[in-house]
């Protein structure tokens, strides 16, 4: 809780320069923008397709914002990071309690007391920190917001799959100049929720029936990745993974109790989800919800698992923004978290982006997997001044995540080596540079490729995703009671492959050796051991002349479409048992 305190005087202290603020009167509002920023002036705020606006919000509605306040210690966070994921440091392991974390990145008592008091002094009463002090979610009247973030409109909208409603600014807001130091940026008031690109495609033609599979199921995934009866959670360990929702979408026990009897007669398993943070609502389930808490507890079979769901429901919250913030107040958290969520990288603005992925180091240095989705628009594609560009997505493109794509099977109705699945998204960051770990196998990839597309497309300089794969093509969920059958997108592969690291995590706690934590500088320092390569097809972009539709191909060894490939359980194991 921010404490009130007996901060009673409304001055800021302002840079010399914004002198004139103080004036009162006309002439001080004419020249008060002179001492105003904007913090996010490269955020996307158009309306997203499919959301019509249902008018200004009354200004003596509340509405609760959240603000990320400037942290310290930066450099030394991203060599923490480094020494506990990289195999070859004396650190290797030794991650940080969330208490270790706060004494490192909170924020100076200079920029606490500003804020504090700028927020006081607007109004804001109802105001709640974290452990780690760098985020504040208060509670303030529209007229009060729209008086503090000056330019901000609240308006209602609604729209996506659940038609739900969303209170949002399409017009930028401003901060205070003096607030520039303290203040990485206001949520609450632009980003639109995600929307979930998994898709039913229509089922393959087949001619004869003897001896095929008719789409992924448990079995299937456990035979292919040579999983056996013996590879489930043992129940003593304090092992949990967790997959989080961000679409107002909510899974139910029944669904995944029919999904058991239906698919998981041959391993054991988890009756139920063991814990939701956040609420569920009493809706309809979700295909993305059934499908990620189905499929991480047929992979991580009988391990215990969390579901965030729709954290932040409250209409001017941004929810996964919400979700980094439970990570930052929770000192115990499931080893694993697999996230479906994912944004055109530019289309969020570069202060937004930063600072998401210093959370995401923040969770990094505490041993903490977050393994997020490829997308599933391969390459992607946009058009920059009249030339086209394959379109990176983030977090996928962030370097302190394990990113996750997408295959088939060579042929869909057999147990068979995987291919590319076209959608599966990948390619290569235009804000985050190519991290060392994976600086040897890039250059590699770059090299080699007989099929690069023009240079003109992508940012060969970038972070390059993904970094591992798994089957995203014909799962069968049960939603609403009802088995649906081809299911596909990296949202499937991505609960598939965190389960397995999830084995691969009780084993190691059997063993005496800490959770495996960030993956990447392992990953790439083993060169991809323990995983299937998949060597064949190429995924989608732009479909002008000069690409045809073709992104990225994959081939022997790391590449932009499939990473280092697809779980082969047992020899995954072998070389990650190591401590
Ligand atoms: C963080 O946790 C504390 C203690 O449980 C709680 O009081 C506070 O409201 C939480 N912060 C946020 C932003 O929800
Ligand atoms: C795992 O599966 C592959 C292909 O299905 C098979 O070739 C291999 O022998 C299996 N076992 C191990 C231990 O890798
Ligand atoms: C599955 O977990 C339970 C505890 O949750 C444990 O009692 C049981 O032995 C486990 N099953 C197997 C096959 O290890
Ligand atoms: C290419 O990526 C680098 C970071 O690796 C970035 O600084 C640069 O702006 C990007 N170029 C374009 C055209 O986006
Ligand atoms: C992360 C996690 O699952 N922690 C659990 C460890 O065990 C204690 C006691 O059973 C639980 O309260 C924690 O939630």
């Amino acid at each position: 809780m921010l404490e009130s305190g007996n901060i009673m005087t409304v001055q800021l202290p302002l840079k010399p320069t914004c002198r004139p603020c103080s004036l009162l009167g006309l002439l001080a509002l004419i020249i008060a923008s002179k001492c105003h920023y904007t913090p996010e002036p490269d955020q996307q705020r158009t309306l997203p397709p499919g959301w019509v606006s249902l008018g200004r919000v009354d200004p003596e509605e509340e509405l609760s914002l959240t603000f990320a306040l400037r942290q310290q210690n930066l450099e030394r966070l991203s060599e923490l990071v480094q020494a506990v994921s990289d195999p070859g440091s004396p650190r290797y392991g030794k991650y940080l309690t969330i208490e270790d974390v706060a004494e490192l990145v909170r924020p100076s008592p200079l920029t606490l007391h500003t804020v504090q008091k700028w927020l006081w002094a607007a109004g804001a009463r109802n105001c709640n920190s974290v452990t780690t002090q760098d985020f504040l979610t208060c509670w303030l009247s529209v007229r009060q917001a729209e008086l503090l973030l000056p330019g901000a409109e609240f308006h209602r909208y609604v729209g996506g799959p659940a038609k739900i409603h969303v209170v949002r600014s399409l017009r930028p807001y401003q901060l205070p100049q003096a607030l520039a130091p303290h203040v990485d940026f206001v949520g609450g008031l632009h980003r639109f929720p995600p929307t979930s690109s998994l898709r039913q495609r229509p089922k393959p033609q087949v001619a004869g029936t003897v001896g095929l599979h008719f789409g992924v199921t448990p079995s299937v995934l456990r035979e292919r990745y040579n999983l056996t009866a013996r590879d489930v959670g043992s129940g003593t360990t304090n092992n949990s993974q967790a997959c989080a929702q961000f679409l107002e979408q909510y899974f139910h026990d029944s669904d995944l109790a029919e999904f058991m009897r239906l698919f998981g007669g041959n391993f054991a398993h988890q009756a139920s989800v063991a814990r939701v943070i956040g609420k569920q609502g009493r809706g309809r389930a979700g295909i993305e919800a059934s499908l990620d808490v189905q499929y991480l507890m047929s992979a991580g079979a009988n391990i215990s698992t969390w579901v965030y769901s729709s954290p932040g429901r409250h209409e001017a919250q941004e929810p996964f923004l919400q979700w980094l913030l439970l990570l930052s107040n929770e000192s115990s958290l499931p080893h694993v978290h697999t996230v479906s969520y994912g944004d055109d990288e530019d289309s969020l603005s570069s202060a937004y982006i930063q600072r998401v992925n210093t959370e995401l180091m923040k969770a990094a240095t505490r041993g903490l997997t977050l393994l997020f989705a490829s997308g599933d628009s391969g390459a992607g594609c946009w058009s920059v001044s009249g030339r086209h560009q394959f379109r990176p997505s983030f977090p996928a493109s962030s370097p302190y995540v394990t990113t996750v794509g997408g295959t088939s099977f060579q042929n869909p109705f057999l147990v068979t080596n995987e291919v590319v699945d076209y959608i599966s998204g990948g390619g290569f960051s235009n804000v985050f540079p190519r991290p060392s770990y994976q600086e040897e196998a890039v250059v590699q990839f770059l090299n080699s490729s007989p099929h690069l597309p023009p240079s003109s497309y992508f940012n060969a300089s970038g972070r390059a995703y993904p970094d591992v794969a798994a089957l995203s093509d014909g799962y069968w969920v049960v939603s609403n009671n009802v088995p649906i059958p081809w299911v596909s997108g990296t949202s499937a592969s991505t609960p598939v492959f965190g389960g397995i690291l999830s084995l691969i995590n009780e084993h190691r706690i059997l063993s005496g050796h800490p959770p495996l934590g960030f993956l990447n500088p392992r990953l790439y320092q083993q060169h991809g051991a323990g995983l299937f390569d998949v060597t064949r097809g190429c995924h989608e972009s732009c479909l002008n002349e000069e690409v045809e539709g073709q992104g990225f191909c994959s081939g022997p060894g790391w590449d932009p479409v499939t990473g280092w490939g697809t779980p082969n359980f047992p020899a995954l194991l072998k070389i990650l048992l190591n401590p």
